[in-house]
């Protein structure tokens, strides 16, 4: 709708009242100002989609989602005719003004109207994620609240650097219940990150249902580290939580571990262990030393067969994460055996593997993801991997594992690692993908992910005070280009998503390394 814009005391190009199109996490590609121009959301506005587009409609149903309660306006979501030019918001899917780039989209903001075009549903998500931003901070209000909603004019275009921006939620040291993963998923979607990654299974703890093995979830799932916290997801809660997750851009990644770190599937089967003898649940912090599958056993893949058949059947995304990690004691021939055999298994059930770095050796790059967490251990086998056509995923445990302490004596409560040392939000924003390991340079980089561990941690409260604001800083790693990478200026950005943060009752470590704006 038409506004009264004009060009604040000073001149300066920005409307006074509106937040600065460049002040939005992550930081994005091109943005131009359009000075003395705003755009108003009016309360008979509507939104249009694309007509005949379940992208474009997918799309206004989350904005819609988002705007409607603290707006307190209808925003009916109306078809796009081609070549209209409607006022309101305007979400078009393809269309004249290609926007070719994977994710990438443009958003205009004209007094008429702000118009988000993409060429896929990914980037009509980013462009409503970056609008979310340039609206006042009391779009986060869980209440109505009075407007103006008024959004500077000018136009941002924009793409990630890489496709794979992952959080990774650790809920089987910890049960974490189902409203809660989906809090983290509002909040993880607000940056731009399109993939949890959920560490389903571990020693202490296994969270998911499967309905040919029902064990696993009853006697595996009953409890968690220090014997508390138990709990699994039926499988009608996690699909819930995998669409309540697609429905804001974000795909989940399942991730069933092996060979080790699987005392809790032991001790659900005494016919899965080496001897056949029952184990008790683990309930210790450290890793199980006797959470070892057994290689050897036909039935271990029996079992993992059935499992994989019934997670792929839950899994509308591309990946199934199978572990790898840590099970170095293992002789390669044992590990080549076991992670092929199983990677076999989430092929044939119509899904891509991913794993952690010690499987790289033992997988086929070409069909394979590898997640790195350090350097140092098996830096040969995975420029090898990279050889052969192989794609990282960087998640450096000493920069961007969220379950490091942020300092020895801080957060207060006694939470969080630091055997990867602590980790500041500036440490977390330092660090570059593609110098990880030589030789596996940025044509090797498939994207990059903030692992959370919750061994030490429990709840969603403890869970955010680490994540936020660190994963930002991940987050505009994965999607900033590389050359406007920029602590003093960061850090500015990062204040300003302080407010929101607090507005959406997301829990954040008010780091004093963050220049904060007051009440935030
Ligand atoms: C290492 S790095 C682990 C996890 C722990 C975490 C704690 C990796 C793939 N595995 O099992 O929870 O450290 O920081």
């Amino acid at each position: 709708m038409l506004t009264t814009a004009s060009a604040s005391a000073g001149g300066q190009a920005r409307v006074s009242g509106t937040v600065p199109l460049t002040r939005v996490v992550p930081q994005p590609a091109e943005v131009r100002t359009t000075a003395g121009v705003a755009f108003d959301l009016e309360p008979d506005d509507a939104v249009y989609a694309t007509a005949g587009s379940k992208e474009a409609t997918d799309a206004a149903a989350f904005l819609t989602g988002l705007l409607r309660k603290p707006t307190g306006y209808a925003l009916p979501v109306r078809s796009l005719a081609s070549g209209a030019r409607p006022e309101g918001i305007v979400l078009a899917l393809g269309g004249a003004n290609k926007v070719t780039k994977p994710e990438g989209y443009e958003l205009e903001v004209t007094s008429h109207a702000v118009t988000i075009r993409a060429d896929d549903r990914a980037g009509l998500f980013n462009g409503v994620e970056t609008l979310r931003q340039l609206l006042p901070v009391k779009v986060d209000r869980a209440q109505r609240m009075p407007g103006p909603w008024r959004v500077q004019g000018g136009v941002i275009s924009d793409a990630p650097r890489y496709g794979y921006r992952g959080a990774m939620l650790d809920v089987a040291r910890h049960h974490l219940p189902a409203p809660d993963v989906k809090g983290y998923i509002d909040a993880i979607a607000r940056y731009k990150i399109n993939y949890l990654h959920l560490h389903l299974v571990d020693d202490q703890g296994w969270r998911i249902e499967i309905k040919s093995w029902p064990e696993l979830a009853k006697i595996g799932g009953s409890s968690g580290t220090g014997g508390m916290l138990g709990g699994y997801y039926t499988q009608e809660q996690y699909s819930d939580l995998v669409a309540y997750a697609w429905a804001r851009g974000v795909t989940v990644v399942p991730e069933i571990e092996g060979p080790s770190h699987m005392h809790s599937a032991l001790a659900s089967y005494a016919k899965l262990t080496c001897d056949g003898k029952p184990l008790e649940p683990y309930t210790d912090w450290v890793n199980s030393p006797l959470g070892k599958l057994c290689i050897d056993n036909p039935t271990t893949y029996e079992f993992l067969d059935d499992v994989i058949g019934e997670i792929a059947a839950l899994t509308p995304g591309p990946y199934i994460h199978i572990g790898g990690d840590e099970a170095h004691e293992r002789p390669q021939a044992e590990m080549d055996l076991y992670l092929q055999k199983v990677a076999k298994l989430v092929e044939k059930h119509g899904k891509k593997v991913f794993g952690w770095q010690e499987a790289a050796g033992s997988l086929d790059p070409k069909t394979s993801v590898t997640e790195l967490w350090a350097a140092g251990i098996n830096d040969e086998q995975l420029v090898e991997a990279a050889k052969g056509g192989g794609k990282f995923v960087m998640a450096p445990a000493s920069n961007a594992y969220l379950d490091m302490k942020y300092n020895e004596s801080l957060p207060e409560y006694p939470v969080g690692n630091s055997w990867a040392g602590t980790s500041t939000v500036e440490d977390s924003y330092d660090w570059k993908p593609e110098e990880q390991v030589a030789g596996l340079g940025e044509s090797t980089i498939a994207g990059v992910e903030a692992p959370l561990w919750s061994e030490t941690v429990f709840g969603i409260n403890q869970l955010e005070n680490l994540a936020f604001p660190r994963l930002l800083s991940i987050a505009e790693i994965g999607w900033a280009k590389a050359s406007s990478h920029n602590w003093d200026a960061f850090k500015v950005r990062l204040a300003a998503q302080g407010p929101r943060l607090r507005e959406a009752r997301v829990n954040y470590y008010p780091s004093p390394e963050v220049p904060w704006p007051l009440g935030s």
